[in-house]
């Protein structure tokens, strides 16, 4: 079906009124339903598969966030699909559009010296916000209500998914995992799934190009760690943000909300963690115990097979009382982590533009699982200006990963998949407009050869002309604005209807957008 004529169906989105992000899981909860998010199931339900078919079921038709009350084998209620729309993405964090979020920060990067009192007044503000951006250390905090350490502690106890028939066992999916540089003493907070092995074990998979991993790196025998589960909404993103090394996830939380995010001091290891959780797991991880992690139903839609990834030893399990165990599902796109995903290439675009500040927008598509592919606008101003910011993506944080980036005209809407492929069709010589590089590729890629590195495909669909060694270039097919706008006004006096004119399926398309299977209602 042509998805212009679906976005046309879709209902209006319901108006979110800006507001503070969430402090907890709890309120977070209550926010979701009170605004129809949430659906509790009383049922009796498995973590092994039979919640990973459920979820995928709904997180596909767009549905609601998942509350399972009563999870066999478990005393803990399992929440799922918290993120699975963009509307929840934009409750989570208080804001209409993601972009507002984005906006947030690109006033901060932008920051000018401030002319003027009332720039001054504004500048002051502005600073006080990253100021109060800083994590606080409190006395005791909730997550600290139950504390089990030595034998007590048992994993068994919490309703930990299988999620895919062919997985190696039950998987920690949605943690925010805690250490500290052991040279710098800064900390690093990563989401990475946590095999179970044993009642007090699981194993760790930090990836190659990951800073938890660094830090693991840099130790010489033991480094501690902490996995914090069920946080505010925003503090769970900001553990998949993609940061430079040196910069603390919970300070981007703190910016985010608005609100510091408050930390009390571990049990059993000298790190904070944060005082909201739900649950968090205290431990170690010696530097020379590897042990075999995978297979995994990835979200790359593939298994990853087994690796070697370092044992964590689980010390004490902190709750609060009741606590709620968090988890998501990954898989074949579009699954939950899409708008995950997605709130992060919003979020850094500003980020993106301080480096590269002729990049007018990019986009990640789902089906893209986020590193296969990356299309971005540029305002083109030389010849090879295209092949310039190809290079400048494979150069630039985790897009550096990127596998395939294709570059088209500012004018070229990069959410609109099917105007970017009528310029990659209309523009592109693959002889003179396609390259081929080579260069470091995602942990989890099956395709190059060579596991972490590879081949790159740049495309460049901008129009080209003489300077580029090419024929004049055509001029496109446009109506002129006078007749566009006498139809506009005229448009009712013909009666066609006035879901067809206007261009309004065109310009609702111009709205994020996700695969199709997302846009389905
Ligand atoms: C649901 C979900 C699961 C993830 N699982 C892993 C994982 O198992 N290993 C990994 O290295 N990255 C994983 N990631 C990606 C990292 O969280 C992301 O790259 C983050 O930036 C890592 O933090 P760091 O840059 O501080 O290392 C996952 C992301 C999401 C959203
Ligand atoms: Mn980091």
């Amino acid at each position: 079906m042509d998805p212009r004529r679906h976005d046309s169906l879709r209902p209006p989105r319901r108006r979110l009124i800006a507001m503070t992000p969430p402090s907890d899981l709890r309120s977070w909860i209550a926010l979701l339903e009170r605004e129809g998010e949430l659906v509790r199931i009383s049922a009796e339900v498995d973590p092994h598969l039979e919640v990973t078919e459920i979820v995928d079921r709904t997180v596909k038709a767009g549905g609601p966030a998942l509350l399972f009350e009563n999870p066999k084998g478990s005393s803990h209620p399992l929440l799922i699909n918290q993120f699975g729309t963009e509307r929840r993405m934009c409750l989570a964090f208080g804001v209409e559009r993601l972009d507002d979020v984005a906006a947030k920060l690109e006033d901060v990067l932008e920051m000018q010296p401030p002319q003027g009192l009332v720039d001054k007044v504004r500048g002051l503000k502005k600073l006080k916000s990253i100021a109060d951006s800083l994590p606080q250390t409190a006395r005791r905090g909730p997550a600290q209500e139950v504390v089990l350490t030595g034998d007590d502690v048992d994993l068994g106890e919490l309703p930990i998914q299988t999620c895919w028939p062919g997985d190696a066992g039950a998987f920690i999916t949605l943690p925010a995992v805690i250490t500290k540089d052991p040279r710098t003493g800064t900390r690093n907070v990563g989401m990475y799934r946590m095999q179970v092995l044993d009642r007090a074990t699981t194993a760790m998979h930090w990836q190659i190009h990951k800073d938890g991993r660094a830090d693991y790196l840099a130790t010489d025998g033991r480094i501690e760690v902490a996995a914090a589960l069920g946080l505010d909404p925003v503090t769970t993103y900001t553990a998949s943000a993609p940061l430079p090394k040196h910069i603390d996830e919970l300070m981007l939380a703190g910016f985010l909300r608005g609100e510091p995010v408050q930390l009390v001091k571990g049990k059993t290891v000298d790190l904070e963690v944060p005082a909201n959780a739900e649950i968090v797991l205290e431990g170690y991880i010696d530097k020379e115990e590897l042990t075999a992690e995978g297979p995994f139903g990835d979200h790359t839609g593939f298994y990853t097979a087994a690796e070697p990834f370092p044992v964590f030893h689980v010390t004490a399990v902190t709750m609060r009382a009741g606590a709620i165990y968090p988890s998501i599902v990954v898989g074949k796109p579009p699954a939950e982590d899409a708008w995950l995903g997605k709130a992060t290439e919003r979020i850094f675009l500003p980020a993106v533009k301080m480096t590269v500040p002729e990049i007018v927008d990019y986009d990640l598509p789902v089906a893209g699982v986020f590193h296969n592919c990356c299309i971005v606008s540029i305002r083109k101003a030389f010849p090879g200006h295209a092949k310039k910011v190809m290079h400048a993506i494979w150069g630039l944080g985790m897009l550096s990963l990127t596998k395939a980036v294709v570059v088209v005209d500012e004018h070229v809407n990069v959410h609109d998949y099917e105007e970017v492929f009528f310029y990659v069709g209309a523009n592109v010589d693959p002889g003179r407009d396609v390259l081929i590089s080579e260069g470091p590729l995602d942990h989890l890629d099956h395709a190059p050869t060579h596991q972490f590195f590879g081949g790159k495909l740049g495309i460049d669909a901008t129009a080209k002309g003489p300077e580029e060694g090419t024929r004049p270039w055509p001029e496109e097919i446009e109506m002129s604005d006078e007749i566009r706008e006498l139809v506009g006004r005229r448009w009712e006096e013909y009666g066609i209807g006035a879901d067809t004119g206007q261009n309004g399926a065109r310009k609702r398309l111009r709205t994020l957008n996700l695969s199709r299977a997302m846009r389905r209602e």
